[in-house]
């Protein structure tokens, strides 16, 4: 099923772009919980983590890599930042199409809420 996320891709809705390239688009969340907060989203939409199949390893591996690339460019990699993927109701889920969130520019606290 189409998400919100689906029409971000297809630029019917706006979104504040920050990377793209063949398979992955990152922009901002629209409700940020830290001075850096991005999603890095596969172009081809998985609902999520447990729709992972055989062949799609590289779906999670290029958000991971898109993402230290990111925090590289922006200077903040040293510093340090957290990623996180939401799975389902417990997991705080609310969009389904598989997204790794990029948190940075704070401390980040253990365990999380
Ligand atoms: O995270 C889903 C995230 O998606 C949540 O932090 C808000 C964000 N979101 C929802 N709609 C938009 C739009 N239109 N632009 C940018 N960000 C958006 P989850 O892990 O599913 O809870």
């Amino acid at each position: 099923m189409a998400t919100i996320f689906d029409k971000i891709i297809a630029r019917e809705i706006p979104a504040d772009i920050v990377f793209e390239d063949e398979h992955v688009l990152a922009f901002r969340d629209i409700h940020p919980q830290a001075p850096v907060h991005v999603l890095f989203i596969p172009k081809h939409a998985v609902p999520t983590l447990n729709d992972l199949g055989a062949g799609d390893e590289a779906v999670v591996g290029r958000l991971a890599m898109a993402a230290a690339a990111y925090a590289k460019k922006e200077g903040f990699a040293e510093n340090g930042y957290r990623v996180v993927m939401n799975c389902n109701r417990d997991g705080g889920q609310t969009v389904f199409h598989i997204h790794l969130h990029l948190l940075a520019g704070r401390a980040m606290h253990w365990p999380p809420g």
